[in-house]
């Protein structure tokens, strides 16, 4: 009988340190904040992006290296899974995603505790920080400092998502594509804010708990620049800055996020 007994027990103990995620709804106070990390996991098709080496193929059969990507996340928001809507506090909710810098690629929220069905953000930088003052723009948005290779000026703003790299596809041999245009309002331009919404209840909803860590896993296909509502190629668009075509760009990387998995 020991025998059995014995490996019962442990399959119990197993088991109950495997379930960690099961919180009950009356064991979380909302009154109380906790982590959840976001990360963006940059990914070119079905591999990891790798900067400088890794040679991809967008869908006009065009071959090409990215030798950088960067990209603002701000303004997150978090519906709870009874329908609640969490705004973080928007003065710490900037983040600088930079695919060379990997301690940039899991920004760091606190919310309430609960079990979240959805995730909100902004990719880029909203109008109404474009135009604040200088005094508020700090950390990632200091445009003399880390937010100077991503800043163009008061009237154009930041730059939201900047990608380059080379391909032979390209006369130059390079590609640039520095997108942002906040629809500015002393100098009217073309508006890209782009918000995306993901579903987090196929792949599991995170449960946010003081003690326990949380993490998003989000997937960000860069090909999806190239491939979306418009395809285009590298020989007919290899630099779009400050431009009407930027548009179509923005179009497409809309839906180069997808939530992946969730560790609990
Ligand atoms: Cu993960």
């Amino acid at each position: 009988m020991k025998r059995v007994f014995i490996p019962a027990i442990a399959a119990i103990i197993v088991l109950s340190s495997c379930k960690k995620d099961t919180i009950t709804p009356s064991e979380y106070d909302s009154s109380k904040k906790a982590e959840l990390s976001v990360e963006f996991d940059n990914i070119a098709g079905s591999a990891d992006l790798l900067l400088n080496t890794g040679n991809y193929t967008n869908a006009s059969g065009e071959s090409f290296k990215v030798t950088k990507l960067k990209y603002y996340v701000s303004n997150f928001k978090l519906t709870n899974i009874n329908g609640t809507e969490y705004t973080v506090p928007q003065d710490s909710c900037y983040f600088l995603i930079d695919e060379s810098d990997e301690a940039t690629h899991e920004p760091v929220l606190r919310i309430p505790e609960g079990e979240y069905r959805s995730v909100t953000f902004t990719l880029g930088v909203d109008s109404l920080r474009n135009t604040k003052d200088i005094s508020q723009r700090t950390g990632v948005l200091d445009p003399t400092g880390v937010g100077s290779d991503m800043y163009w000026s008061w009237n154009s703003g930041y730059i939201f998502l900047k990608m380059e790299g080379t391909s032979p596809a390209s006369m130059m041999g390079d590609f640039m594509y520095h997108i942002g245009l906040f629809g500015g309002m002393s100098a009217p331009t073309i508006n890209n804010i782009k918000t995306i919404t993901l579903d987090l209840t196929a792949r599991g909803t995170p449960k946010i708990k003081t003690g326990k860590s949380t993490n998003i896993h989000l997937m960000v296909d860069i090909l999806k620049l190239f491939n979306g509502s418009t395809n285009f190629s590298i020989a007919d668009h290899s630099m779009v800055m400050v431009d009407p075509f930027s548009t179509t760009i923005a179009s497409n990387y809309v839906s180069m996020f997808r939530h992946d998995h969730t560790e609990n």
